[in-house]
Protein backbone atom coordinates (compact mmCIF):
# COMPACT_ATOMS: atom_id res chain seq x y z
CA UNK A 1 0.00 0.00 0.00
CA UNK A 2 1.28 3.61 -0.80
CA UNK A 3 1.58 6.49 1.55
CA UNK A 4 -0.92 8.66 -0.60
CA UNK A 5 -3.87 6.84 -0.79
CA UNK A 6 -5.66 9.11 1.56
CA UNK A 7 -6.68 11.20 -1.17
CA UNK A 8 -8.27 9.88 -4.27
CA UNK A 9 -9.01 11.23 -7.17
CA UNK A 10 -12.23 10.22 -9.02
CA UNK A 11 -10.51 10.55 -13.01
CA UNK A 12 -11.58 6.51 -14.01
CA UNK A 13 -14.25 7.34 -16.66
CA UNK A 14 -12.46 10.24 -18.43
CA UNK A 15 -9.57 7.86 -18.57
CA UNK A 16 -11.48 5.15 -20.25
CA UNK A 17 -13.26 6.76 -22.52
CA UNK A 18 -13.59 5.53 -25.85
CA UNK A 19 -12.22 1.98 -25.48
CA UNK A 20 -14.63 -0.54 -25.01
CA UNK A 21 -13.22 -3.50 -23.64
CA UNK A 22 -11.96 -0.81 -20.27
CA UNK A 23 -15.52 0.43 -19.55
CA UNK A 24 -17.02 -3.42 -19.92
CA UNK A 25 -14.16 -4.65 -17.65
CA UNK A 26 -14.85 -1.86 -14.79
CA UNK A 27 -18.61 -1.13 -14.96
CA UNK A 28 -19.33 -5.47 -15.32
CA UNK A 29 -18.79 -5.18 -11.19
CA UNK A 30 -20.49 -1.85 -10.14
CA UNK A 31 -23.35 -2.12 -12.67
CA UNK A 32 -25.96 -3.34 -9.80
CA UNK A 33 -27.61 -1.53 -6.87
CA UNK A 34 -24.63 -2.97 -4.69
CA UNK A 35 -23.09 -0.42 -2.33
CA UNK A 36 -20.07 0.40 -4.74
CA UNK A 37 -22.89 1.97 -7.10
CA UNK A 38 -23.88 3.85 -4.54
CA UNK A 39 -20.33 4.92 -2.97
CA UNK A 40 -18.95 6.16 -6.28
CA UNK A 41 -21.92 7.55 -7.72
CA UNK A 42 -20.39 11.41 -9.28
CA UNK A 43 -17.55 11.01 -7.00
CA UNK A 44 -19.08 12.53 -4.53
CA UNK A 45 -18.29 11.83 -1.09
CA UNK A 46 -20.14 8.91 0.53
CA UNK A 47 -20.55 8.21 4.68
CA UNK A 48 -18.49 5.16 5.09
CA UNK A 49 -18.67 3.60 7.98
CA UNK A 50 -15.56 3.13 10.02
CA UNK A 51 -13.68 -0.36 10.59
CA UNK A 52 -12.20 -1.52 13.73
CA UNK A 53 -9.33 -0.13 15.15
CA UNK A 54 -7.39 -3.69 15.20
CA UNK A 55 -8.48 -7.16 14.28
CA UNK A 56 -10.53 -9.06 17.17
CA UNK A 57 -9.05 -13.08 18.01
CA UNK A 58 -11.29 -14.94 16.37
CA UNK A 59 -10.70 -13.52 13.04
CA UNK A 60 -6.95 -13.21 13.89
CA UNK A 61 -6.79 -16.74 14.63
CA UNK A 62 -9.00 -17.62 11.41
CA UNK A 63 -6.78 -15.35 8.93
CA UNK A 64 -3.47 -16.91 10.71
CA UNK A 65 -5.40 -20.19 9.62
CA UNK A 66 -6.43 -19.21 5.95
CA UNK A 67 -3.25 -17.29 5.08
CA UNK A 68 0.43 -17.96 5.00
CA UNK A 69 0.98 -14.93 7.34
CA UNK A 70 2.36 -15.10 10.90
CA UNK A 71 -0.46 -13.02 13.70
CA UNK A 72 2.02 -10.47 13.96
CA UNK A 73 2.01 -10.07 10.15
CA UNK A 74 -1.40 -9.98 9.93
CA UNK A 75 -1.78 -7.32 12.62
CA UNK A 76 0.69 -5.14 10.84
CA UNK A 77 -1.09 -5.77 7.47
CA UNK A 78 -4.03 -5.01 9.39
CA UNK A 79 -3.27 -1.76 10.77
CA UNK A 80 -1.59 -0.21 7.33
CA UNK A 81 -5.02 -1.86 5.87
CA UNK A 82 -7.26 0.51 7.74
CA UNK A 83 -4.72 3.58 7.76
CA UNK A 84 -5.03 3.63 3.90
CA UNK A 85 -8.38 2.37 3.67
CA UNK A 86 -10.56 3.67 7.08
CA UNK A 87 -13.97 2.20 5.84
CA UNK A 88 -11.99 -1.40 5.76
CA UNK A 89 -13.63 -1.50 2.40
CA UNK A 90 -11.62 -0.48 -0.98
CA UNK A 91 -13.42 0.56 -3.85
CA UNK A 92 -11.80 0.20 -7.28
CA UNK A 93 -11.03 4.00 -7.26
CA UNK A 94 -8.98 3.18 -4.66
CA UNK A 95 -7.77 0.10 -5.82
CA UNK A 96 -6.44 1.88 -9.30
CA UNK A 97 -4.63 4.95 -7.48
CA UNK A 98 -2.55 2.24 -5.81
CA UNK A 99 -1.79 1.02 -8.74
CA UNK A 100 -1.21 4.91 -10.49
CA UNK A 101 1.73 5.29 -8.24
CA UNK A 102 3.56 2.47 -9.02
CA UNK A 103 2.91 2.96 -12.51
CA UNK A 104 3.48 6.11 -13.67
CA UNK A 105 4.12 5.82 -16.87
CA UNK A 106 1.68 4.11 -18.24
CA UNK A 107 -2.12 3.34 -17.43
CA UNK A 108 -2.61 0.78 -14.98
CA UNK A 109 -6.58 1.65 -14.22
CA UNK A 110 -7.48 -1.42 -16.85
CA UNK A 111 -5.14 -3.77 -15.43
CA UNK A 112 -6.55 -3.21 -11.60
CA UNK A 113 -9.96 -3.83 -12.57
CA UNK A 114 -8.92 -6.87 -13.71
CA UNK A 115 -6.94 -7.70 -10.26
CA UNK A 116 -9.57 -6.16 -8.35
CA UNK A 117 -12.27 -8.73 -9.32
CA UNK A 118 -10.44 -11.20 -8.90
CA UNK A 119 -9.52 -9.76 -4.97
CA UNK A 120 -13.13 -9.45 -4.51
CA UNK A 121 -14.22 -12.88 -3.97
CA UNK A 122 -17.63 -12.29 -2.66
CA UNK A 123 -17.84 -9.72 -5.60
CA UNK A 124 -20.04 -7.15 -3.22
CA UNK A 125 -17.65 -4.59 -5.44
CA UNK A 126 -15.74 -3.91 -2.10
CA UNK A 127 -12.09 -5.68 -1.11
CA UNK A 128 -12.21 -6.44 2.59
CA UNK A 129 -9.43 -6.66 4.72
CA UNK A 130 -10.01 -10.72 4.16
CA UNK A 131 -10.56 -10.89 0.93
CA UNK A 132 -7.13 -8.15 0.17
CA UNK A 133 -5.13 -10.31 2.99
CA UNK A 134 -6.12 -13.62 1.43
CA UNK A 135 -5.10 -12.83 -2.37
CA UNK A 136 -1.47 -11.26 -0.90
CA UNK A 137 -1.14 -14.98 0.70
CA UNK A 138 -1.43 -16.27 -2.46
CA UNK A 139 0.04 -14.01 -4.68
CA UNK A 140 3.08 -13.28 -2.41
CA UNK A 141 3.41 -16.81 -0.89
CA UNK A 142 1.41 -19.40 -2.26
CA UNK A 143 3.04 -22.35 -4.12
CA UNK A 144 3.05 -22.42 -7.97
CA UNK A 145 0.15 -24.02 -8.71
CA UNK A 146 -1.94 -22.00 -6.17
CA UNK A 147 -0.39 -19.08 -7.88
CA UNK A 148 -1.70 -20.23 -11.54
CA UNK A 149 -5.20 -21.33 -9.82
CA UNK A 150 -5.06 -17.44 -9.06
CA UNK A 151 -3.97 -16.34 -12.18
CA UNK A 152 -6.52 -18.64 -14.32
CA UNK A 153 -9.08 -16.91 -12.58
CA UNK A 154 -7.67 -13.60 -13.55
CA UNK A 155 -7.54 -14.06 -16.85
CA UNK A 156 -11.21 -16.34 -17.31
CA UNK A 157 -13.46 -13.02 -16.73
CA UNK A 158 -16.83 -14.72 -17.90
CA UNK A 159 -15.70 -17.47 -14.82
CA UNK A 160 -16.73 -20.31 -17.35
CA UNK A 161 -13.71 -22.16 -16.95
CA UNK A 162 -11.95 -21.64 -20.23
CA UNK A 163 -9.66 -18.43 -21.26
CA UNK A 164 -10.83 -17.08 -25.10
CA UNK A 165 -8.16 -15.50 -26.96
CA UNK A 166 -10.67 -12.24 -26.25
CA UNK A 167 -9.98 -12.37 -22.85
CA UNK A 168 -6.15 -12.90 -22.54
CA UNK A 169 -6.13 -10.06 -25.22
CA UNK A 170 -8.08 -8.28 -22.71
CA UNK A 171 -5.87 -8.69 -20.39
CA UNK A 172 -2.57 -8.74 -22.24
CA UNK A 173 -3.79 -4.93 -23.50
CA UNK A 174 -4.36 -3.78 -20.20
CA UNK A 175 -0.78 -4.64 -19.40
CA UNK A 176 0.49 -3.45 -22.16
CA UNK A 177 -1.27 -0.16 -20.83
CA UNK A 178 -0.05 -0.36 -17.36
CA UNK A 179 3.70 -0.87 -18.39
CA UNK A 180 3.41 1.97 -21.28
CA UNK A 181 7.13 2.53 -22.55
CA UNK A 182 9.01 0.78 -20.00
CA UNK A 183 10.25 -1.93 -22.38
CA UNK A 184 10.93 -2.17 -25.85
CA UNK A 185 8.79 -5.27 -27.22
CA UNK A 186 10.38 -7.96 -29.91
CA UNK A 187 8.72 -7.24 -33.20
CA UNK A 188 6.71 -10.56 -32.83
CA UNK A 189 4.88 -9.30 -29.96
CA UNK A 190 4.73 -5.59 -29.81
CA UNK A 191 1.15 -5.81 -29.87
CA UNK A 192 -1.55 -7.47 -27.68
CA UNK A 193 -2.85 -9.48 -30.49
CA UNK A 194 0.39 -10.72 -31.64
CA UNK A 195 1.85 -11.75 -27.88
CA UNK A 196 -1.55 -13.63 -27.49
CA UNK A 197 -1.12 -15.55 -30.61
CA UNK A 198 2.23 -16.44 -29.38
CA UNK A 199 0.96 -17.66 -26.24
CA UNK A 200 -1.77 -19.71 -27.80
CA UNK A 201 0.92 -21.59 -30.14
CA UNK A 202 2.26 -22.44 -26.73
CA UNK A 203 -0.21 -23.55 -24.50
CA UNK A 204 -3.37 -24.02 -26.55
CA UNK A 205 -2.39 -27.64 -26.70
CA UNK A 206 -5.63 -29.40 -28.98
CA UNK A 207 -6.03 -26.17 -31.03
CA UNK A 208 -9.48 -25.45 -30.14
CA UNK A 209 -9.04 -21.94 -29.58
CA UNK A 210 -9.58 -21.82 -26.01
CA UNK A 211 -7.63 -22.37 -22.99
CA UNK A 212 -8.75 -25.40 -20.21
CA UNK A 213 -7.00 -24.52 -16.69
CA UNK A 214 -4.85 -27.30 -17.14
CA UNK A 215 -3.58 -26.22 -20.46
CA UNK A 216 -2.89 -22.47 -18.56
CA UNK A 217 -1.22 -24.09 -15.68
CA UNK A 218 0.61 -26.27 -17.78
CA UNK A 219 1.57 -23.65 -20.65
CA UNK A 220 2.64 -21.09 -17.61
CA UNK A 221 5.10 -23.16 -16.26
CA UNK A 222 7.03 -22.88 -19.63
CA UNK A 223 6.28 -19.52 -20.32
CA UNK A 224 7.24 -17.38 -17.37
CA UNK A 225 5.51 -14.18 -18.63
CA UNK A 226 2.34 -15.07 -17.80
CA UNK A 227 3.41 -15.35 -13.67
CA UNK A 228 5.70 -12.66 -13.36
CA UNK A 229 2.96 -9.88 -15.02
CA UNK A 230 0.83 -11.76 -12.07
CA UNK A 231 3.91 -11.42 -9.65
CA UNK A 232 4.08 -8.00 -10.71
CA UNK A 233 0.98 -6.66 -10.28
CA UNK A 234 1.24 -8.22 -6.53
CA UNK A 235 3.98 -6.03 -6.05
CA UNK A 236 1.64 -2.62 -5.46
CA UNK A 237 0.51 -4.04 -2.35
CA UNK A 238 2.96 -7.08 -1.59
CA UNK A 239 5.99 -6.78 0.53
CA UNK A 240 8.98 -7.96 -2.00
CA UNK A 241 10.54 -6.44 -5.43
CA UNK A 242 9.14 -3.32 -6.75
CA UNK A 243 7.69 -3.13 -9.87
CA UNK A 244 9.35 -1.45 -11.67
CA UNK A 245 12.11 -3.44 -11.76
CA UNK A 246 10.94 -6.71 -13.13
CA UNK A 247 10.91 -7.83 -16.61
CA UNK A 248 7.50 -8.66 -18.26
CA1 LIG B 1 -15.77 -8.17 -1.48
CA1 LIG C 1 -13.80 -17.48 -19.98
CA1 LIG D 1 -7.55 -25.73 -25.74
Amino acid sequence: MGKNNSKFKFNRSSRDGGDESARAAVTAEDGGEGPAANATKGGQKVKRRKANKSLNPDELADLEQKTYFSRKELRKWYKDFVRDCPSGELRLDEFQNIYRQFFPNGDPSKFAAFVFNVFDDNRDGHISFKEFIAALSITSRGTLDEKLDWAFSLYDVDKDGFITKAEMANIVDAIYSMIGNMLELPKDEDTPQKRVEKIFANMDLNYDGKLTRDEFKQGSKNDPWIVQALTMDMNGAGDEATPQKKNV
